[in-house]
């Protein structure tokens, strides 16, 4: 496959990602869209593709608005902890507290095939498998990337999973312009 990615670092190696974008506070659908663009428009990262926007039921305690969520697919040249200061910088650039409501939460789900453990950062992402959340957009996207350790399909995740709780589609997916400005569609 070629990947097509303008500025790459000397000697390392291209990867395709997934990451998750989540929101339940402020200008919820404007921080996803601006945080991919950011993402997109910072010097090692390509946005690929970008699911529709869905309303999420929120999954654990002490959330006080529902989410919106959604999920991408990115081409990167930097590495899974330096992909993931620039995530957490993001949350923090778009005010984010320490827990509870956030304006921003980006996971890293899936970095190529690459399996991590560090205190840090788990890839793929420890509890992505039932989160209905993050499945959901995935299946827009990328419903046939295999997932380690077992290789099974987004798809057939999705087609095995129990979660109970509502995802519901706001939104249409985006299109992606040449000049990376995203149009809704
Ligand atoms: N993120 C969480 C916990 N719960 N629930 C929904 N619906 N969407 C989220 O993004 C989410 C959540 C922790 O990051
Ligand atoms: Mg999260
Ligand atoms: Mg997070």
């Amino acid at each position: 496959m070629l990947l097509l990615l303008s500025n790459v670092k000397q000697n390392s190696k291209v990867n395709i990602v997934t990451l998750s974008f989540g929101s339940n506070q402020g200008e919820r659908e404007w921080n996803i869209l601006g945080a991919a663009n950011v993402i997109n428009d910072s010097k090692y990262c390509k946005l690929e593709k970008l699911s529709s926007l869905y309303e999420t039921e929120p999954v654990g305690g002490g959330f006080s608005r529902t989410f919106i969520n959604a999920a991408a697919v990115f081409l990167t040249c930097l590495k899974p902890l330096e992909l993931l200061s620039l995530c957490k910088k993001l949350e923090k650039d778009f005010g984010r507290k320490r827990s509870g409501d956030r304006p921003l939460d980006i996971d890293i789900i899936l970095y190529g095939g690459v399996v991590l453990k560090k205190d840090e950062l788990t890839i793929p992402h420890p509890r992505f498998r039932e989160r209905s959340f993050v499945i959901v957009p995935m299946l827009e996207i990328c419903r046939d990337f295999t997932v380690a350790p077992d290789n099974m399909r987004i798809v057939d995740i999705a087609a095995n999973m129990s979660s109970s709780r509502w995802v519901r589609k706001i939104s249409s997916r985006y299109l992606i312009e040449k000049n990376s400005t995203l149009l809704v569609c």
